[in-house]
């Protein structure tokens, strides 16, 4: 007698759809007062893409450094007199909530000057479905959609008696 087991096994799929380029970033910043002076600062910023939704995370020893956002005349100025926001206990995650800009500097005395500040322009995040072609080298423009398809072999097994 025989008797004949197919044993089918398809594993169709296990698709992961990663998010979106939307997704928001966490840009990690070292907050203290670099050799370089404020260029530092706008090096980093001029180099990097900041979407509506990012965060900062501002990483600093309470009591050492503080993070305070100003106006642009402030910012420009130094003058930390009058901020908007401060944030005296480190680390300090702030999130950019729309687009345009943010300023940041650190409300203890002189570390402006020195080159603790940082302007961070926010701008839509570009659509993936856009027909224009990216003029951006960004490499933060990469799709992340990625399908992951599994398919195991059909397992045929023929037991002989
Ligand atoms: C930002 O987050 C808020 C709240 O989580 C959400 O409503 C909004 O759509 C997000 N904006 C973007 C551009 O992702
Ligand atoms: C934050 O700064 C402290 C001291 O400067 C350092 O020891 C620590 O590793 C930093 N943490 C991160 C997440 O960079
Ligand atoms: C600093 O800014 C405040 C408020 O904006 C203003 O009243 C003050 O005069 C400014 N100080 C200097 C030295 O400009
Ligand atoms: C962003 O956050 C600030 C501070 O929490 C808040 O005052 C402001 O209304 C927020 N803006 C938007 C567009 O959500
Ligand atoms: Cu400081």
């Amino acid at each position: 007698m025989h008797k004949l087991i197919n044993m089918a096994i398809v594993f169709v799929l296990v698709a992961l759809q990663l998010p979106h380029s939307t997704e928001a970033t966490e840009h990690p910043v070292d907050w203290i007062i670099y050799p370089e002076g404020a260029s530092f600062y706008s090096s980093f910023a001029s180099k990097t893409t900041f979407k509506p939704n990012d965060t900062l995370v501002f990483n600093f020893t309470t009591g050492t450094h503080n993070v305070v956002t100003v106006s642009k005349k402030n910012f420009e100025a130094c003058n930390v007199s009058d901020v908007m926001e401060a944030f005296n206990t480190g680390p300090v995650t702030f999130t950019l909530n729309r687009t345009g800009m943010f300023y940041f500097t650190c409300a203890f005395p002189n570390h402006c000057s020195l080159g603790q500040k940082l302007s961070i322009d926010v701008t839509k995040a570009s659509s993936s479905s856009s027909l224009a072609p990216s003029p951006s080298a960004s490499r933060a423009a990469m799709p992340l959609a990625v399908t992951v398809t599994v398919t195991l072999p059909v397992l045929i097994v023929a037991l002989a008696t």
